[in-house]
């Protein structure tokens, strides 16, 4: 089968970013004069909700407290200034290989899309910081956490990206970092290959159709993905 498209996951596939988020979310709750701070092995468990208002909730809902939707959009909204502030300081660096097999598949005319749960800010943030300016309009299709009903590991952010490009399953590849990504491609019918990122490591990724370290290890270029397609 032909590939025609990649399509990538942003937090953890293309930087790894939820240290960013992390510190965010807790430096708006200490802003706000909560007493909330997630941890690393906090944020670890916290990460198996998708999305960062419905990550909020289910703490709040968890700790007990009473909270309106209003109340935490703009905790939420908050976090997102703060993270495009440490975008902006570089404090976010793409993983290694994404800038170089981003360029193969311009070069080789392979349609590049993101599908992802987080906000559209922090992904033209991301991308404009990280690969160009102009990179947004590198990609044929971009899905975004507010695009959808159901975050991953639905696969209404896939279903939606190959509506997009107007693509099949069958001719496109999905990268991802994490169990709930991955369980979103396969659900779509895309052959997926996983980087397991700081905060994914542990996970069970049965079913990818390659695993690897990164993208430079082993080097992953078109020929090999393209090999991942029945
Ligand atoms: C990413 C997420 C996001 C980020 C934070 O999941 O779940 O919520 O943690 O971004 P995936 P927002 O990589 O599977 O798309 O706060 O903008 O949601
Ligand atoms: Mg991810």
């Amino acid at each position: 089968m032909t590939l025609e498209a990649l399509i990538f996951d942003v937090d953890g596939t293309l930087a790894e970013t939820e240290e960013a988020h992390r510190t965010a979310f807790n430096r708006v709750f200490a802003e706000a004069g909560r007493p909330w701070a997630w941890s690393v092995d906090d944020y670890r468990d916290l990460l198996r909700v998708t999305g960062g208002q419905r990550r909020i909730r289910h703490f709040l809902a968890a700790m007990g407290v009473e909270a309106s939707d209003a109340f935490i959009a703009d905790l939420h909204r908050r976090k997102n200034a703060v993270y495009a502030g440490f975008l902006a300081d570089g404090a976010v660096k793409l993983r290694p290989g994404v800038a170089r097999l981003i360029d193969e598949a311009r070069g080789a005319g392979i349609r590049l899309a993101v599908a992802t749960t987080t906000s559209r800010a922090n992904l033209d943030a991301l991308l404009g910081q990280l690969l160009d300016p102009g990179a947004t309009g590198w990609f044929a299709a971009i899905v975004a956490g507010e695009d959808v009903a159901r975050t991953k590991p639905d696969p209404e952010v896939y279903l939606l990206t190959l509506g997009a490009l107007g693509l099949p399953a069958r001719n496109c590849v999905a990268v991802e970092d994490s169990r709930n990504g991955l369980d979103a491609a396969r659900a779509s019918g895309l052959a997926t290959l996983v980087t397991p990122s700081i905060y994914t490591a542990h996970e069970d990724f049965t079913g990818a159709a390659l695993v690897c370290a990164d993208l430079d290890h082993p080097p992953v270029d078109l020929a090999m993905i393209a090999g991942l397609l029945a």
